[in-house]
């Protein structure tokens, strides 16, 4: 990668139609207005996989940030990428300059991608994704994907947020994979404010976010159902071919709009 000091907007993010750790980047990027264009990666093709994404993304994933008003510097992991686009967040909106608050909200950023991250995304994949049914791995997953909720819930007993008395980076680490939990992971019967009253509140809070809420209707659009497709039962092989016109129309809406955000009504 060469630098690119005149491209007219400032990164590339490397995305997926049903990407999850994105949504908290789109969401940082549109908080800031930063402007960003999306690369979409083909998972069909594994392009996520090959070789020229792999020679910059070793791990092979998405999200993953290139930043070209700084010399092409290529960012991954997604808490990583917030901590990093946090350095344009020149008014200090979602950070804290307390040492040890910031500690504290490292602790939460570390706890995302150590507990809420693989746990919950490993219920996902035994509850819909597996050949051969596992009860005693969902069994565990959906143990800890609860317990993960009642640690969140114990703390936001007393307090709005989770560092600095206001909305950081760490609040919004958490957002989609919970968002995702509460929708398809923990059944039709789960009643969030009831089991985890704290936790509710300050997730719906999120929710209301103007950017929060524009980038989930975004990528809805982009995804098409994608992410539906274990509940609807619909085969591949039709959500493909319904999806394409579709997701063509959102990225094209996106394209032509691209780096703003629309307000959400
Ligand atoms: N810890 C990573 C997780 C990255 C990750 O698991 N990405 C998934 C999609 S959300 C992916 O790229 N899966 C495709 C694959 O494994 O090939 C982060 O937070 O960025």
């Amino acid at each position: 990668m060469s630098a690119n000091t005149k491209s007219p907007y400032q990164f590339t993010v490397y995305n997926h139609e049903s990407g999850v750790n994105v949504f908290k980047i789109l969401i940082i990027l549109n908080e800031l207005g930063l402007t960003y264009k999306e690369y979409l990666l083909d998972f069909g093709k594994q392009e996520q996989k090959g070789e020229s994404y792999v020679s910059f993304m070793p791990n092979g994933r998405i999200p993953a940030l290139v930043d070209h008003w700084n010399n092409d510097k290529v960012v991954w992991e997604s808490n990583a990428m917030l901590k990093y686009i946090a350095r344009y967040d020149t008014e200090g909106k979602f950070t804290v300059t307390d040492p040890d608050e910031q500690t504290d909200m490292d602790t939460w950023l570390f706890f995302q991608s150590s507990h809420q991250g693989p746990y919950f995304g490993q219920l996902q994949w035994f509850s819909f994704y597996h050949e051969e049914p596992v009860p005693s791995a969902v069994t565990r997953y959906l143990g800890e994907t609860r317990r993960i909720l009642g640690v969140l819930d114990k703390v936001l007993k007393d307090k709005e947020w989770l560092v600095g008395g206001k909305c950081t980076l760490a609040d919004i680490s958490f957002i989609k994979c919970n968002e995702y939990a509460v929708r398809y992971l923990l059944g039709s019967e789960f009643d969030f404010a009831k089991e985890f009253p704290h936790a509710a509140r300050w997730h719906n809070a999120l929710m209301t976010r103007p950017a929060v809420a524009w980038v989930f209707k975004y990528k809805a659009e982009q995804d098409c159902g994608r992410e539906r497709q274990h509940v609807t039962g619909e085969t591949h092989s039709s959500f493909e071919a319904r999806a394409k016109g579709l997701q063509k129309n959102a990225i094209l809406a996106q394209a032509a709009s691209v780096p703003q955000m629309v307000e959400v009504a």
